[in-house]
């Protein structure tokens, strides 16, 4: 028997992946059973696998492990000799086919990555995706090998709850207390799909009976005591799985489903088969603890974990390259879930902020990449904007260009040719193009191309002929060491208005070639209402006047295009007073667009989730996509001069509207009345006393929260008093405090450093505990942009120093906050030059995780 400890930490410097180098595996592995003896320093994992050479060959095989203590391994029953090195182990001079047992302890306690068996307040639950596996035991760690697990846990019955995938099929008691499991998974599924969890929960149950008439058992576990706050996950999931039958036709294929949410996670959920893992975060509400966004954010979330069961499962990924195959399908799918049984054009424009906010700055910066990335050093810093909804994005141009027909049968036909395959995002464009018959070959550029193209579109209008032209030309931009980016296909959604905004044209025009043409026949000069709905995943340059977006924000057909109207016309007033700052000139605004904005006060019939978003003013991040380079000292200012003047130019408005707005007791309503007490908060008065009676009165989290905030983004006096007493209240529940740490993080004070600094000791702050690190650090540098981009450099370097010391606690969240160090392109170069010596500590540091590195050498390297 050989003990030896496999490290993790690389030797040498991290080297990339390339999708290039693709090869099939060499050995298949179609039955697994894996035995746990579940303790927290020393789990005994037993893996039996069968396993076949794929194949001629006489290659050795060669398994995926790292962060085991080996015990024994065994090839038919008998010891073997083999190799260890590089978390690699490997065996020479298999036979084809052979039965290998190996043997290994884990510690699940000392596990602060949260990757592979990890323990979460006293609980074991795993996490697998992406190279997670490899942890647990020896595998061939890739998602194309398919396997029929058995799972057996032995545990103390202080767990009385011991779960995996697939159905449960025996289950008994054993000597000192312990007791055991056994589960079946009947569907073979790749590694990253296992799961195991062992606790003590509180349990929810219900059932749901398919349309072929089976029922399947529904679970969700929570954490003691917060049963009450399991209803809303629970509801979600029914209408999920009937949402999958009726626009998918889609049906759930086990007998049980099972929700399990755990306060330390990486990220959001994970779809592993039958049995998904949550963060807390996107299980536990009710309305004392949780804001109408919320409940939303859960519902889109347990549709997406569900909705993965089709696209991510039984149909899976032939390597990691491949990732946005499931991420950007599923992500549509849960969008389209959202919008069918939501508002479709709120649910748009959340979509739309994620590519304009962040996906764009992904595009721009260090760490771009096609949604097929071609080149990854740590698979997880690849759970992108890019790869998720830029992903969807693609997803949904087929969707608009083959139609809801055609994009059925291409799923149906997806469906019946892959199911039960790992592949690739080609084979789906494939089912996609021979099931609708439209040519999609120019159109797979999308998958390969990084970087977002732009389109540059002018007009004219002959008065003789009664021709309208509009003239497009398409780019994407080269970078350094890239090859020329070829046009892609484009489907470019065109309404055009006459000036009393009535609708001329409405179509859908496919830009094709660098530089084309389009001809209407109208009577006058229309405006055009451009890439309608974001109708592809491209920026739009075209030089609106202040007019046209007057008529566009008041009548364009898409409620989507008059929310775009609104956004761009608070931009150029922006964009406007940035300049007259530079040239030392006095800010103003335009009445014309105080009006516009009055006018969305007054409108008696728009949706008020829509009068909402007009209102929610474009943040300074998705401002600073819109140019090239950027001074963000004027930025700010002129944003906030321009979010000021509107909210003194309308005060009289928005308190009437607030004040009627009170008695509406709905998600819209109080969306309308909290952007407006948003913005009675930086009117010249200040409304203190508003903003302290919505909060004393509030019965739920969504109108308390908001009151909160606007006291925040108000710097009112009483803020820091409110603060105090919703830490006070809220201090047992760790979700709330999440919100707390944000506001703390958002607060505009000079000082505000050091307020986070002393947070750090606060009793419901953990650096181990993602949520609580995400919501203290990582929202000052990604929310608090004045501060954290002070011209002293020491938002930069506080933000550093969190990030080294989560490179060894935990890479992945340390790499995911990151992200707004690494986008200084656009920034002037003190601050360029502030941010790369924060970057040069980071690479300096002595064990270096290669998350950080990916991101640090590849921005330092631009
Ligand atoms: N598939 C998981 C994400 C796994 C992330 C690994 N770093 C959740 C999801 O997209 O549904
Ligand atoms: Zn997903």
């Amino acid at each position: 028997m050989s003990e030896n400890q496999v490290s993790s930490t690389a030797t040498t410097q991290p080297t990339a992946k390339r999708l290039a180098d693709y090869l099939p595996p060499d050995y298949l592995v179609p039955e697994l059973a894996l035995s746990f003896r579940l303790q927290p320093e020393a789990t005994r994992v037993t893996a039996v696998s069968k396993i076949t050479r794929n194949g001629e060959h006489s290659r050795p095989l060669v398994l995926d492990g790292e962060q085991q203590t080996i015990q024994q391994v065994l090839v038919n029953g008998n010891d073997v000799a083999f190799e260890q090195a590089e978390g690699k182990l490997v065996i020479n001079n298999v036979p084809s086919e052979f039965e290998l047992t190996v043997v290994t302890a884990i510690s699940p306690a000392a596990n602060s990555s949260l990757e592979g068996l990890y323990m979460s307040d006293g609980a074991y639950c795993t996490q697998c995706e992406a190279e997670g596996f490899r942890r647990i035991t020896f595998f061939p760690d890739r998602p194309d090998v398919l396997t029929c697990y058995q799972v057996r846990i032995e545990a103390p019955k202080e767990f009385p709850f011991l779960l995996s995938n697939g159905n449960k099929v025996e289950e008994g008691s054993l000597a000192d207390g312990w007791h055991y499991a056994c589960w079946q998974d009947p569907f073979p599924k790749p590694c990253y799909l296992f799961a195991l969890v062992a606790g003590d929960f509180d349990l929810l149950e219900d059932s749901f009976t398919t349309k072929t008439q089976r029922d399947v058992k529904l679970q969700v576990f929570v954490d003691k005591g917060n049963l009450n706050k399991a209803h809303h996950a629970m509801a979600s999931l029914k209408k999920a799985m009937a949402w999958d039958e009726s626009r998918f036709d889609l049906e759930y294929d086990l007998d049980i489903y099972m929700i399990v949410a755990v306060d330390f996670f990486n990220m959001g959920a994970m779809e592993n088969k039958g049995l998904n893992v949550f963060n807390t975060k996107y299980v536990l509400a009710d309305e004392q603890t949780a804001t109408d966004d919320d409940f939303h954010g859960i519902e889109s979330v347990i549709g997406h974990e569900y909705f993965h069961n089709w696209t991510g499962n039984r149909v899976t990924c032939r390597d990691w390259f491949q990732l946005s195959l499931k991420e950007g399908l599923t992500v549509f799918r849960d969008q389209e879930f959202s919008s069918d049984v939501g508002s479709r054009a709120v649910n748009r424009i959340h979509a739309i902020k994620v590519m304009k906010n962040h996906q764009f700055a992904e595009d721009a910066g260090p760490m771009s990449h096609p949604i097929r990335p071609e080149e990854v050093i740590e698979m997880n810093n690849f759970y992108t904007v890019t790869v998720y909804d830029k992903g969807a994005e693609v997803i949904r141009m087929m969707h608009t260009l083959l139609g809801e027909q055609g994009f059925q049968a291409g799923m149906k036909l997806y469906f019946e040719r892959h199911d039960g395959q790992a592949v690739t995002c080609d084979d789906f464009v494939q089912a996609m193009q021979d099931a609708s018959g439209k040519d999609l070959t120019q159109f797979r550029r999308w998958y390969s191309q990084a970087g977002t193209p732009e389109l540059t579109v002018s007009d004219s209008f002959d008065a003789a002929k009664g021709i309208y032209r509009l003239d497009v030309k398409q780019l994407t931009p080269q970078r350094a060491n890239e090859a020329a980016k070829l046009p892609v296909h484009i489907p470019f959604s065109v309404e055009l208005l006459d000036t009393e905004g009535n609708s001329l044209v409405n179509q859908l025009l496919e830009v094709t070639e660098a530089e084309q043409s389009f001809e209407f026949s109208v009577a006058g000069v229309p405006v055009p209402s451009l890439l309608q709905d974001f109708s592809a995943p491209v920026k739009l340059h075209y030089q609106y006047s202040t007019a046209q977006l007057l008529v566009l924000m008041g009548f364009a057909s898409s409620e989507v295009a008059r929310w775009e109207a609104s956004v761009s016309l608070f931009s150029q007033a922006v964009w406007q007073n940035v300049v007259r700052l530079q040239q030392h000139q006095p800010m103003s605004l335009d009445s014309s667009v105080i009006d516009a904005f009055r006018a969305v006060l007054l409108h008696e019939s728009q949706d008020h989730a829509l009068s909402a978003e007009m209102l929610k003013f474009p943040t300074a991040n998705s401002l600073i996509e819109q140019l090239d380079s950027v001074d963000l000292d004027a930025l700010f200012s002129a944003r906030d001069f321009v979010m000021d003047t509107i909210a003194d130019g309308c005060e009289d408005e928005l308190l009437a509207r607030y004040r009627d707005l009170t008695s509406q007791d709905n998600p819209a309503s109080r969306s309308f009345k909290n952007a407006i007490l948003l913005l009675l908060a930086r009117s010249a008065d200040g409304n203190e006393a508003l903003i302290q009676a919505q909060f004393d009165s509030a019965v739920g989290m969504t109108d308390s929260l908001a009151a909160l905030s606007a006291a925040v983004a108000g710097d009112a006096s009483c803020r820091d008093e409110l603060l105090q007493q919703f830490g006070t209240q809220w201090q047992d529940t760790p979700l709330v405090m999440d919100k707390w740490f944000m506001l703390q993080a958002s607060v505009s004070d000079d000082d505000v450093i050091n307020r986070l600094t002393a947070l750090q000791q606060h009793p419901a702050f953990s650096f181990n505990n993602p949520n609580r690190v995400r919501s203290l650090l990582g929202a000052f540098a990604s929310v608090n942009l004045p501060q954290f981009h002070r011209a002293d450099g020491s938002g930069y370097q506080f933000l550093t120093d969190v990030i080294k010391k989560l490179n060894s606690l935990n890479p992945q969240v340390a790499a995911r906050i990151m992200t707004p160090l690494i986008q200084f392109g656009k920034f002037d170069a003190q601050r360029q030059a502030l941010i790369k010596g924060c970057l040069q500590q980071l690479i300096d540091l002595p064990e270096l995780s290669r998350d950080v590195y990916e991101k640090a050498s590849k921005a330092l390297a631009v």
